[in-house]
């Protein structure tokens, strides 16, 4: 069966599912997104996403032609259209058509798009193995540029830290702050354990994850971890006894090497083995698909 796309309260086989090339979200990068996850039938943090969706587009001036809860009926009705229940939605709102020129005001309305696919995991294997990262040296948009906590369809700063990730054989990348100091990954947020202690940076320099507050919560309700979130260096990256990323994406994913230096033992630690085996508790709560 053809994946059936939601552009603007229409179904489309996703072949067919266009967008104007004259749609400023194409033309500029005008828009927002988010990335959500369903898991066994139900949608993990569904609210938190919207939430995050709409202060995006809040935060560039941008209105969203439907209620938040509309939009929770779309996202669902696309999930059950596609018979999903283990899923990656994504849910794109662009500027919409418009004149040449970035002008917003020739945009009269903005255009919604819900795809929604069967997603596994990321990384494969790298679960238990642990990825390697590396360091970019494109740095992360500054708060003052672009605030990070922006899901905006420019995603140009994360992809050239991809690129440049892979290029220099990395799993990941690991962005930093103007200021040198570790902000995300490039499509998650990361965390540093250290004496038992938990470390993540504050979220002026990075997307507020919402795997990222899942797995302070677990950290903090669960175990009893202090959690601290402030910035740290790259010395405190290299001597960290285990580094891990979050994100819808990523899930929790462990991080052996860094730069060529082994962080810990060089296996995945306790404390990120003991959230990712807690998380896994967590994604049993979501917003049901089928039965509402
Ligand atoms: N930082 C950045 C820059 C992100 O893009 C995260 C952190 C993690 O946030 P969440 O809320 O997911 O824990 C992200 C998330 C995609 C895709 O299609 C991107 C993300 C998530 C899902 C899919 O590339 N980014």
């Amino acid at each position: 069966m053809k994946n059936l796309v939601f552009i603007d309260g229409e179904y489309y086989e996703d072949d067919n599912a266009k967008i104007s090339v004259l749609d400023h979200g194409f033309l500029y990068g005008d828009g927002v997104f988010e990335g959500i996850r369903a898991y066994n039938g139900k949608v993990f943090r569904l609210q938190e996403h919207i939430d995050r969706l709409y202060n995006s587009a809040r935060a560039i001036l941008l209105d969203i032609p439907l209620k938040k809860d509309e939009m929770i009926g779309h996202i669902l009705d696309c999930l059950r259209k596609n018979n999903l229940n283990d899923a990656y939605i994504r849910v794109v709102v662009t500027r919409g058509k418009g004149d040449l020129g970035m002008d917003p005001s020739s945009c009269k309305r903005a255009s919604v798009v819900i795809i929604a696919k069967e997603w596994g995991a990321l990384y494969g294997d790298l679960y238990e193995k642990g990825l390697n990262a590396v360091t970019v040296s494109i740095r992360r948009n500054s708060y003052e540029s672009m605030p990070p906590g922006i899901k905006s369809l420019n995603y140009l700063n994360n992809i050239l830290a991809k690129i440049e990730a892979k290029i220099k054989g990395g799993d990941e990348a690991i962005i930093l702050d103007i200021n040198g100091n570790i902000a995300e990954g490039s499509g998650d947020n990361i965390f540093i354990v250290k004496n038992d202690v938990i470390y993540t940076p504050k979220t002026t320099t990075n997307l507020k994850g919402i795997t990222r507050e899942t797995v302070i919560q677990i950290a903090d309700e669960k175990f009893g971890y202090t959690v601290k979130e402030e910035f740290f260096s790259l010395f405190e990256l290299y001597t960290a006894d285990e580094v891990f990323i979050t994100g819808t994406a990523a899930e929790i994913a462990p991080i052996v090497i860094v730069d060529g230096r082994t962080i810990g033992d060089g296996h995945p630690g306790r404390v990120t083995k003991q959230l990712i085996d807690e998380f896994k508790n967590a994604i049993i709560d979501g917003t049901p698909i089928f039965d509402k």
